[in-house]
């Protein structure tokens, strides 16, 4: 596979490698693909319509204007749900699992999303991103919350649009991690980074720093290591998670949003955002713990628990989860 393939010629020929595949998969990311499109879109027309009206108002075309995270939400649900090889969706911004059955046909998959991550970005032109994760479940269940529960080592796939510069797709099936960047006047996807592999080390570190008034003495040990001298590491942090550990994933570094003595379990959601990007992470050789052990082995009690995260390059998460073990009384 040459890089400036298109995405659905890479897609076409991963499903070859599968003589017994059904083409679910395929057709099923198809229409992801077609979902990363048009929230694409939306994105980079979010400026004009902020001129064309604010969210909650209506514009000059008396039409009312939504907020991006709900557009983004909605467009994916409405993308995803008529094409058969889902069975249910769950999405950060809402509280129950979305059943497509009764309208479309049952397929054997469900998916997990967080539709525009990085939020509060939104409004001030820096990347967001679309999260997603993958799992197989039995053709014709009736799918309940129990079905999503799943540890993060059962996901199929997983990956995430990044609203950039340029947008990308970067996923894995568990075969690697791949990048292909939009070429917005062709409207394709095309294979821009192959198997991605993230430095062993890295030099940047990306933590809310405003925080450290509520850290665990672990964290602050840690970053106070990570700024001295011998590290000479650089800090890096665009308050959307997506954004902060692409940089990460292809420069080396490490990402933490630990918990604290305000959110004690952490902010950021397992099922949505660790979990994907920790399967993410593992494939390109990097690692993702929430300070006590692996992400990808933990199995979730609520479909929008939150957890502890530290992700990135190998070497620097097993550093910093050893600044946790390290008795400090
Ligand atoms: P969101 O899904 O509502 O956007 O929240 C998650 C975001 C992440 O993208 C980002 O890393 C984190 O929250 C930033 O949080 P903070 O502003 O507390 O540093
Ligand atoms: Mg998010």
């Amino acid at each position: 596979m040459s890089v400036g393939m298109t995405l659905t010629k890479f897609l076409h020929e991963e499903q070859r490698r599968y003589p017994n595949s059904s083409g679910n998969f395929t057709a099923l990311f198809s229409d992801l693909v077609i979902a990363a499109k048009i929230i694409s879109s939306h994105v980079r027309r979010a400026g004009l319509a902020g001129i064309l009206g604010a969210a909650g108002t209506q514009n000059v075309h008396g039409e009312e204007v939504q907020k991006l995270d709900e557009l983004a939400n909605e467009t994916f649900i409405k993308t995803m749900e008529h094409g058969g090889h889902l069975s249910a969706m769950a999405s950060e911004e809402m509280d129950d699992i979305i059943h497509v059955d009764g309208k479309y046909p049952r397929g054997n998959y469900v998916i997990l999303f967080d539709p525009l991550d990085g939020s509060s970005n939104i409004d001030v032109n820096i990347s967001v991103g679309t999260i997603f994760s993958i799992l197989k479940i039995e053709k014709g269940k009736n799918v309940t919350t129990k079905d999503f529960l799943k540890p993060g080592m059962e996901q199929v796939c997983a990956g995430y649009i990044l609203y950039g510069s340029s947008t990308m797709l970067v996923y894995t099936t568990g075969h690697g991690v791949h990048g292909f960047t939009l070429d917005p006047s062709v409207g394709e996807f095309f294979l821009s980074h192959k198997d991605i592999k993230i430095p062993e080390k890295g030099k940047i570190f990306s933590i809310n720093e405003g925080n450290s008034r509520h850290w665990l003495p672990g964290t602050a040990l840690y970053i106070e290591k990570a700024k001295s001298n011998g590290a000479g590491m650089s800090a890096r942090y665009v308050g959307s998670l997506v954004a902060d550990f692409h940089r990460n994933l292809l420069k080396g570094g490490i990402f933490l949003y630990p918990a604290d003595m305000k959110s004690t379990k952490g902010k950021l959601r397992l099922m949505y955002e660790a979990n994907p990007l920790a399967f993410i992470v593992e494939q390109a050789g990097g690692a993702a713990s929430d300070g006590e052990g692996r992400i990808m082995e933990k199995t979730p009690s609520e479909l929008h628990q939150r957890t502890p995260l530290i992700i990135g390059s190998k070497a620097d998460v097993e550093e910093a989860v050893s600044f946790w073990k390290v008795p400090t009384a």
